[in-house]
């Protein structure tokens, strides 16, 4: 059967690259495919955020470069929050230059992504050099690359074509590309040599642009709800920003964590009993 009517823990056996396998095995354990996306401007609130959410995601996602009082103790005390409450880390990068330029993104800088973010992601838009260069500095240390091959905002142009490259790229570097940023699983998405789709893929498809409350935002985000996303769209995780840390008080932050985790199970569920 397709992936997506697999059981998270059926993938994971079967995965081989190590972030992947970790994630799915991840979110079989604490039974959430919830991904919470942390994007506040100071350490505190982000550190205080992750502490509370922490016992109900799969996953945290970074915007490391938002932070203002950004140094790398930080990045220690993340890693401490991913061990205490067993969760992997995403740094949302969204890597768009040549190969040569994107490993010294990755590797170096401030930031130092790859020897602490067991995933990030790339925008295909550069072509499969952007691959090359990325899989020269995560592969060694066992990191995934997700592509971008399609976007929740309004009139992005990850669209036709361009999605379909994204997922031909995908198929002919496997051993780094664990999957995508999409709105719908890409398995029938046509790709331009035929010859490279694998009955057996299973690429990992996490999905921005959940809410609950609101169908969007000023800015052109927009919104659809856990059971959209992960019943009837098949995508594997959830990605809730503003739904969860946008809350205000940590118990109200906390009871939308717990609310999203709770829904995006319940579609799993109902998808895989199907
Ligand atoms: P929110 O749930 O607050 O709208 O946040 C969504 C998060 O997902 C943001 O961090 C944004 O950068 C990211 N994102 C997105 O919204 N749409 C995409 O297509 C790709 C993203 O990475």
């Amino acid at each position: 059967p397709s992936a997506h009517l697999q059981t998270y823990a059926q993938r994971a056996q079967k995965h081989a690259n190590p972030a992947a396998k970790a994630l799915l095995e991840t979110i079989e354990r604490k039974k959430s495919n919830l991904c919470v996306s942390v994007d506040v401007t100071k350490q505190a609130d982000f550190l205080r955020i992750i502490d509370v959410v922490g016992p109900y995601i799969c996953l945290v996602k970074t915007h490391i470069d938002i932070i203002e009082d950004f140094d790398p103790s930080l990045i220690d005390r993340l890693r401490e929050l991913s061990e205490k409450h067993d969760f992997l880390i995403f740094e949302d990068r969204k890597f768009a230059d040549i190969g040569n330029t994107v490993a010294l993104q990755y590797s170096s800088g401030v930031y130092k992504i790859a020897s602490w973010s067991h995933i990030t992601n790339a925008h295909p838009v550069p072509g499969p050099g952007i691959i090359s260069g990325l899989a020269s500095v995560g592969r060694p240390l066992g990191r995934g690359l997700l592509l971008l091959a399609e976007m929740s905002s309004k009139g992005n142009l990850a669209t036709g074509a361009y999605t379909a490259e994204a997922v031909h790229m995908a198929r002919t570097h496997r051993d780094f590309v664990v999957g995508f940023i999409a709105m719908r699983r890409m398995e029938s998405v046509p790709t331009p040599d035929a010859s490279v789709v694998d009955e057996d893929e299973d690429f990992l498809v996490l999905t921005p642009g959940v809410g609950l409350d609101v169908k969007g935002d000023a800015m052109g985000q927009q919104y659809r709800t856990p059971r959209e996303v992960v019943f009837e769209s098949g995508c594997d995780v959830i990605i809730v920003g503003r739904g969860i840390y946008g809350k205000g008080s940590d118990a109200e932050v906390q009871a939308q964590a717990e609310r999203y985790r709770k829904e995006g199970w319940a579609a799993y569920e109902d998808r895989i009993s199907t």
